[in-house]
């Protein structure tokens, strides 16, 4: 089996200070947090920000200033969130892309989110899909719901996707796929061979899925997006936290756990030169 490469997603666009009070939300406490989640294992970090308010923004220039700082003090890959949140316009969620991180997201498909609705329609993937294309960034698939992993064979057939293909499953999110195991099995066989696969519980199902996915050799996404929790009642004390838990576990069933090096090989990130 691969090293796994372990990705810690930090802030997201959902959760309040109020709900987990060791949130980061300005710049300098997600650039501090990235680089405590890099030592404590963290091969990727999945990126989104606040504005002043604690309100997510897809401002570019405070995702510049964060990617910098990550930049200035560890190697970690930094991936960009282009889903922003779901009140966002096309348009604003694509201005994350514009500091030139090593990666960025791509949802390929409209789901429930909760009460609300993150759109993606065709027309919208297909524009996000070339423009991460043009500007050479290696994208993360966010697999919401079964047919998403449809429409990316789609995108994949028409050469706006190209392999090695990275996917995250996020799983458990209120009208998106469940967290069931058996869901999973079934996503992981639907793949074409040279792809890799990350798996992000939300809730409780973070640790269950991600040793799940540690022993059938895919890859795992911790951290307050998706679970503010470290165990059932006991909020956890930092995003390192649980990515030194899952890191943990790894070694107990004799996954290295990658480097960020080791991940730019695996995802093959030089595919693409940067300008
Ligand atoms: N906040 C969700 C609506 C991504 O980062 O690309 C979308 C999301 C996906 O978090
Ligand atoms: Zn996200």
């Amino acid at each position: 089996m691969q090293p796994v490469m372990i990705t810690a997603a930090m802030v997201g666009a959902e959760v309040t200070r109020e709900q987990q009070p060791h949130l980061p939300v300005t710049p300098q406490e997600i650039i501090q947090a990235a680089v405590e989640c890099y030592e404590a294992g963290a091969a990727i970090i999945h990126i989104h920000v606040r504005d002043a308010e604690g309100n997510a923004t897809q401002d570019a220039q405070l995702f510049r200033e964060v990617v910098e700082g990550i930049r200035a003090r560890c190697n970690v890959i930094t991936q960009v969130s282009t889903g922003g949140a779901v009140w966002m316009s096309a348009d604003e969620r694509l201005q994350s892309i514009e500091c030139r991180p090593d990666m960025a997201t791509l949802t390929t498909g409209t789901v429930n989110f909760g009460e609300s609705v993150f759109m993606n329609n065709r027309g919208l993937v297909e524009t996000f899909a070339r423009r991460l294309q043009v500007e050479g960034l290696v994208p993360e698939i966010e697999i919401f719901d079964a047919g998403m992993l449809d429409e990316a064979m789609r995108l994949y057939a028409n050469g706006l996707i190209t392999d090695p293909m990275h996917f995250d499953f996020v799983m458990g999110v209120p009208g998106g796929i469940g967290a069931d195991p058996a869901h999973l099995v079934h996503l992981v066989r639907g793949l074409p061979r040279a792809s890799t696969w990350s798996v992000a519980g939300i809730g409780r199902h973070q640790l269950t899925l991600g040793v799940i996915a540690l022993a059938m050799g895919g890859h795992v996404r911790v951290g307050f997006e998706d679970n503010i929790y470290y165990s059932k009642g006991r909020l956890a004390q930092s995003n390192a936290e649980l990515v030194a838990r899952i890191a943990r576990v790894a070694h107990e069933l004799d996954r290295p756990v990658a480097t960020p090096e080791q991940a730019r090989d695996i995802l093959q990130l030089h595919r693409y030169k940067k300008v």
